[in-house]
């Protein structure tokens, strides 16, 4: 496997020195996958007027097109969840209570309390932490059934004090209409009991919209498709969104103390989701970058799911990244902004501290971006495409907002007022001082 095509970016190529004054964006030098937003939005913009004009009508023939299934009712019934957890496997289960037990210990470390100002004597600001009131998930269930991100949804969202959770996943044929059973024992095991069988651009549509019995949400979280990706992104404003979670990526920053069978194994586990799934290597030797491409080819020949994760690894968002040293390496991470982050190397937690844009940082040899998709008790549902320098994953602060109540005293209104009445005739709107005026001169 020929992990450095496109050609390496090398140091001496893309060097630190500013071009004109002005520092190397390496951003342009490192590949990205193609997921072409702009390309489905006619596709997805047509399926989300039609589920505002048609409502549910419009959803279930979307779930005959393009899910093959035939739907009277969209809503899973309690007794299928209770059913599926009654039938789940042990080890299963037993892995989705730790996975919940662990991702709540952190949301609870999460949780902030209001925050309280003085401005001035009299005068007071909270800041107030108010869980959103009702909130739609997604949860991928296309070329895997993803039960963990039923966790990563829900908790969350469940510390935060959120009062609705409803959860949504694509209808499966073969399950007779209804999502994979492991994803509605997991909302069982939850207790989540507002589950829909729908699944793409009509989902968030439903969500955004209301349809038949799903009524509209505040917010719509979860990772998705193109399709999911796309209509979050029109929807926005509408409805609120989390940051837009796409095709997985993973990079890894690593020098010669690192393992190149582990860096190897990592860079195919992510592989592994979709074959536009990102694997970028990042390091100044060649020797490590050598032997991973050694163990990648000896790995990925004896995985289950070698088409995919061969296309993954040969497409052009993969690649090994050869840097002049870490300090560099540590610039190109920042600047491609990824999912996941591994730090393979000395001083790796020191490294780790300093890196400004990922969606989370995995540290050390220990500790496999696997281990953060179920059971690290860190959220898996994180920002890609780049949106890592501008957006978080989610969490507990993904399902709150903050509310200002102010409150002032006679005086401390009348301390402030000729400030008030200053600043509102710059900007010449007298009405708004005339407001303060009124209450502390006399008449
Ligand atoms: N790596 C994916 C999450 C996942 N992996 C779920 C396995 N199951 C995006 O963070
Ligand atoms: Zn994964």
């Amino acid at each position: 496997i020929d992990l450095r095509t496109p050609p390496p970016v090398t140091g001496a190529a893309h060097g630190r020195a500013p071009v004109d004054g002005r520092p190397v964006d390496y951003r342009d030098a490192l590949p990205r996958a193609d997921f072409d937003i702009e390309a489905a939005i006619p596709a997805v913009r047509a399926i989300c007027d039609e589920v505002r004009e048609r409502g549910v009508v419009a959803v279930t023939e979307y779930s005959a097109r393009f899910d093959g299934v035939e739907q009277t009712d969209i809503t899973v019934p309690p007794e299928a969840c209770a059913r599926a957890l009654e039938e789940l496997d042990p080890a299963v289960r037993a892995g989705l209570e730790e996975s919940i037990r662990r991702l709540r210990a952190t949301c609870e470390a999460e949780l902030e309390t209001d925050a309280v100002s003085e401005p001035a004597p009299g005068a007071r600001v909270t800041t107030r932490i108010v869980p959103m009131g009702r909130v739609g998930l997604y949860v991928p269930g296309g070329i895997a059934p993803l039960v963990s991100s039923v966790v990563m949804n829900v908790v969350p969202a469940q510390v935060a004090g959120v009062r609705e959770i409803a959860l949504t996943s694509t209808p499966q044929s073969e399950h007779g209409g209804l999502p994979h059973p492991t994803i509605l024992a997991a909302c069982a095991l939850l207790g989540i009991t507002e589950v829909y069988a729908v699944g793409g651009a009509q989902a968030v549509a439903m969500f955004a919209y209301g349809a038949g019995p799903c009524r509209r949400v505040d917010l719509v979280t979860g990772p998705g498709s193109i399709w999911t990706v796309t209509a979050k992104r029109l929807l926005k404003g509408i409805v609120g969104i989390d940051s837009e979670a796409g095709p997985t990526e993973i990079a890894v920053l690593a020098d010669d103390s690192a393992d190149p069978a582990h860096v190897a194994a990592d860079l195919l586990s992510q592989s592994e989701h979709d074959v536009l799934a990102a694997s970028v290597l990042v390091t100044p030797s060649e020797a490590l970058a050598d032997k991973v491409e050694v163990s990648l080819s000896e790995q990925v020949a004896r995985t289950r799911h070698v088409e995919r994760i061969r296309t993954s690894l040969t497409g052009a968002q993969s690649a090994i990244v050869l840097v002049d040293d870490l300090e560099q390496g540590l610039d190109v991470v920042d600047a491609y902004a990824a999912e996941h982050l591994e730090i393979q190397t000395v001083d790796a937690t020191e490294r780790a501290m300093r890196v400004r844009n990922a969606g989370a940082v995995f540290v050390g040899p220990h500790t496999p971006v696997s281990l953060g998709d179920y059971c690290a008790g860190s959220n898996h549902v994180l920002p890609t495409g780049g949106c890592a320098c501008h957006s978080s994953g989610l969490s507990v602060r993904s399902f709150t907002k903050t509310v200002h109540v102010v409150e002032y005293g006679e005086q401390a209104l009348r301390d402030v007022a000729p400030h008030v009445v200053a600043l509102a005739e710059a900007e010449d709107l007298p009405g708004h001082g005339e407001a303060v005026r009124i209450r502390v001169e006399p008449r």
